[in-house]
């Protein structure tokens, strides 16, 4: 038996551009992803989130369907332009009331809300304003998020900023295949990536201010971490080196180029191979006051883990090397490989270097999921998958890493951003014709984890 502590929290998470649709109803203003998803051949098949789960419309169900499945935290986002239209100014109070009723609604079932303030659906209007680029942007996210704080925060206590800054400003800014779709100079890249960092840093410290109930304050940054490709001690300290350097992909996917500027009130040095004049120019231009507001103090260390990388000592100016993927090695849905030592390595590198409890804020896997002659869903791989994870997540725990909880992604299929449909990463099948919602096998048996607090 694995048993987590007495308090470890246990829940799912989704995103409002993902699930909600009702894209234009009740005042909601457009976002990037709305833009984007318009453009030809931005989406797989043209898929949008018009509709998506119509989770607006089936809030009340999803939220007793959660109740029967035992499940104890609900992470959502926010939809930043259902609440304010045009990004600041007047307040759509129809959208807001969405998140008032989910959140009683919540309550009412025994549910812990975790509130994400910004999941990548950036405000159309604001877009046009020049977007994360715009020196006022950090102002922006504070306005925004003092409307959500004055309403909720008497029922909410847990907060969580953003969401993957890697994903919405590399994905949007840099290779444009996610919202806002745009291939911005190295640069701009960096000017955008520092505004999101001070909106966080304005962002908490509204909270902190404002709130009625205590606040508890993390965000959520994608972690790739390193695996040791063996026992030996320089592979090790091999995969702890790359799990705080940037990977192939470059800088702003590594975990430390965001989590130590606030966690820590640094930028991590760069490795000579990320070093430029751009980026030397850029690192000189932050003020120390910036990085005041950056480091605010926060509660717990959220990060979304679906995969590691494995990696081995090289003896070389970086001190490692990835080594590549066995041959015909395992693979979810959506290829990506099944490396579930990264639930061991990722908590146990971050918990040493940021010293916060640990949340895992996003795991899961897309898998082929179909309803199948008796009507149910059978998913054993999503059972295996989660089994693995799991497991090695407990071992983190027995060596002593402080963990608050665990938040399977995604409580139901949803839209997948640029990959449409096609990904089903859900515990709860979606039939996107009818709407009808059925809870695959897997979600069966979390709820039996959550009965026992651990695996058998
Ligand atoms: C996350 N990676 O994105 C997002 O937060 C979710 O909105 C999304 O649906 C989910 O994971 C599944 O994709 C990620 O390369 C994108 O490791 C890429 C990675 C991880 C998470």
């Amino acid at each position: 038996m694995r048993r987590f502590s007495d308090n470890f929290v246990w829940g799912v998470a989704t995103a409002s551009y993902q699930i909600e649709g009702a894209w234009q109803e009740d005042g909601r203003g457009p976002s990037v992803w709305d833009m984007c998803c318009q453009k030809p051949g931005f989406v797989k098949e043209g898929d949008s989130g018009e509709i998506a789960c119509d989770h607006y419309h089936h809030m009340e169900e999803d939220v007793r369907l959660m109740r029967e499945l035992g499940i104890r935290a609900y992470r959502f986002s926010i939809s930043w332009s259902r609440v304010l239209p045009e990004g600041v100014g007047s307040v759509n109070e129809a959208g807001l009331a969405f998140y008032d009723r989910l959140v009683d609604e919540l309550r009412k079932n025994g549910i812990e809300p975790y509130v994400t303030l910004f999941h990548w659906d950036f405000p159309y209007a604001l877009y046009q304003k020049g977007g994360w680029l715009n020196p006022e942007s950090p102002d922006w996210f504070a306005e925004y998020t003092r409307v959500i704080v004055d309403r909720l925060s008497d029922r909410v206590n847990y907060f969580i900023t953003i969401n993957e800054p890697q994903c919405f400003v590399a994905l949007g800014h840099d290779t444009g295949i996610h919202a806002p779709g745009l291939k911005l100079s190295r640069r701009d890249i960096l000017t955008a990536g520092h505004h999101v960092l001070l909106a966080h840093g304005r962002a908490v410290r509204v909270i902190r201010e404002h709130a009625v109930l205590p606040p508890q304050i993390g965000f959520a940054p994608v972690g790739n971490p390193g695996i040791p490709a063996s026992g030996q001690e320089r592979d090790l300290e091999a995969a702890r080196r790359a799990t705080f350097e940037g990977d192939v992909a470059g800088i702003y996917w590594s975990t430390a180029w965001w989590a130590d500027p606030i966690f820590l009130g640094s930028y991590p040095k760069p490795k000579d191979s990320d070093m430029d004049e751009v980026l030397r120019e850029f690192l000189l231009s932050v003020t120390e006051e910036e990085m005041v507001l950056i480091h605010q103090p926060l509660d717990f260390f959220g990060v979304n883990i679906y995969q590691g990388r494995t990696v081995e000592y090289a003896d070389t100016s970086a001190g490692y090397r990835c080594v590549k993927q066995n041959v015909g090695c395992d693979l979810t849905a959506i290829k990506w490989p099944v490396t579930p030592k990264a639930l061991y390595y990722g908590p146990k590198f971050f918990y040493e270097r940021y010293k916060k409890p640990i949340l895992i804020t996003e795991n899961g896997l897309s898998s082929m999921d179909w309803v199948s002659l008796d009507g149910k869903v059978h998913d054993p791989g999503r059972i295996d998958f989660l089994s693995r994870y799991l497991a090695e997540y407990h071992r983190a725990y027995e060596d002593g890493v402080e963990l608050m909880g665990y938040f399977q992604w995604s409580l139901m299929d949803n839209f997948e951003w640029a990959e449409g449909y096609r990904e089903r990463f859900g515990l709860v099948y979606i039939d996107y014709t009818t709407q009808e919602r059925t809870p695959k096998d897997s979600a069966f048996w979390y709820k039996q984890v959550i009965e026992r607090n651990g695996l058998e």
